[in-house]
């Protein structure tokens, strides 16, 4: 079987999308200062923040130059309006473009990576003639604090972002030890779990949420900051900020599961497939829709669709956002565990794509762990229309056409 399953998984990829090339450029440079989504308008933060168990381990520096995201949020209603990932050097120095901040309006400023703890400039900072630089590493006053700590982490003079969380839910603690222990049982190495950047996971990179943990350490945040959960027809879905697009985080799970074999139909009731016809894969991976379903039997793009209220079905032109927002890095988008060398998952956008596979007219379904598809809203010509597809071979982010009665995954964007 191991031997005959990937030639069965490219026959039905290839029988399942009609390929063609991406129509974007092809943007490599993960760096936010020379990439092409730069426009004239943009205003230029240079922020200036260490990583705790990267300058630990490299002690007058990073041991390697991470990536980061960074957030710029409204002073007052506290929401994020935008989000930049980019590098910082190995002293700490990145520039980060942004496209909808403007001159003289205060934002917060908030640093976030997969393995640190979210953490925020102390107040407000405002762009004067296009630029803003903010250095968290000069003193503890630096990031906001509710109080309940230290919001930093000082190491050899200089204040630093806390290492730990690794399953970004806000707080380091014993949760986050399972990626790490589970590399360093396996000798598997994923980047997220190597807290210290030596190229190993072991118990080194436990150290850190060690000891953060016994201290209690997690993120601060100004009181009012909006939740980043929705709840649509009885379930509870996170959000993400990518850029100024707001996504659902997971798959949506709407509707009623009806058997492969029948076809989803303009009936006023929302039908969905789940994979292999068991309901406990759309609570993993979310619904599986025909393109005429996650519409509801509209061709416009950008219709709401099976989604909730405020939020459609991404145009391919708002997926083309994405993919370059995330400088064509698939592996960006990946939950972490998804994919396997080459295409092992980051998860650095927070997208947590999973390889959800796809259902076929004829009932049979195909590609789990091996592909994600997910639906635009934009038609090909009147059988095809264009998707966004994620595989676990490489960080190929595909954006071709395919036959809209397969069943594939619905992402909503926020309106
Ligand atoms: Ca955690
Ligand atoms: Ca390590
Ligand atoms: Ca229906």
């Amino acid at each position: 079987m191991k031997i005959i399953i990937p030639f069965i998984v490219i026959f039905l990829y290839i029988q399942n999308v009609a390929y063609s090339q991406p129509a974007f450029p092809v943007e490599k440079t993960k760096s936010v200062i020379t990439s092409g989504s730069q426009n004239t308008s943009s205003l230029n933060l240079t922020v200036t923040a260490l990583i705790e168990a990267l300058y630990v381990a490299g002690k007058t520096s990073m041991s390697l130059s991470p990536t980061i995201t960074v957030e710029l949020h409204d002073a007052t209603s506290k929401a994020g309006i935008e989000s930049r990932i980019g590098s910082l050097s190995t002293a700490g120095v990145g520039t980060f473009s942004f496209t909808s901040a403007v001159n003289g309006t205060p934002y917060y400023i908030v640093i976030k990576s997969v393995n640190t703890v979210e953490t925020w400039s102390a107040n407000p900072q405002s762009f004067t003639a296009g630029s803003l630089s903010y250095d968290f590493t000069t003193g503890v006053s630096k990031a906001y604090t509710d109080g309940s700590n230290p919001p930093m982490a000082l190491h050899n003079g200089k204040w630093c972002i806390y290492s730990g969380d690794l399953n970004q839910d806000g707080f380091v603690s014993g949760d986050d030890f399972t990626g790490v222990d589970n590399d360093n049982t396996l000798f598997n190495y994923h980047p997220i779990n190597d807290l210290n950047g030596d190229g190993f996971i072991s118990g080194d990179d436990d150290t850190f949420i060690d000891n953060n943990n016994s201290a209690f350490i997690g993120k601060q945040i100004p009181p009012g900051v909006p939740s980043n959960t929705i709840t649509y027809s009885g379930q509870t879905y996170n959000t993400v900020l990518i850029g100024t697009q707001w996504w659902l985080k997971e798959n949506l799970n709407v509707g009623a599961r009806i058997n492969g074999t029948q076809n989803q139909s303009n009936n006023g009731n929302i039908e969905k497939y789940c994979y292999n016809d068991s309901l406990i894969n759309c609570s993993r991976y979310g619904g599986l829709y025909q393109w005429n379903e996650a519409m509801q039997y509209v061709t416009t793009e950008k219709a709401q669709g099976v989604c909730p209220s405020g939020w459609h079905i991404p145009s391919n032109s708002e997926i083309t956002t994405l993919v370059t927002n995330v400088g064509s890095d698939g592996n960006e988008l990946k939950a972490v565990g998804q994919g396997g060398g080459l295409g092992s998952g980051t998860n650095i956008s927070g997208f947590s794509a999973l390889l959800s596979g796809s259902s076929a007219s004829d009932g049979s379904f195909s590609d789990v762990a091996n592909y994600g598809y997910f639906w635009s809203s934009t038609q090909y010509n009147i059988t095809l229309s264009r998707l966004m597809t994620l595989d676990t071979f490489d960080n190929n982010i595909g954006q071709g056409q395919s036959n809209n009665a397969n069943g594939f995954s619905v992402r909503c964007l926020k309106n």
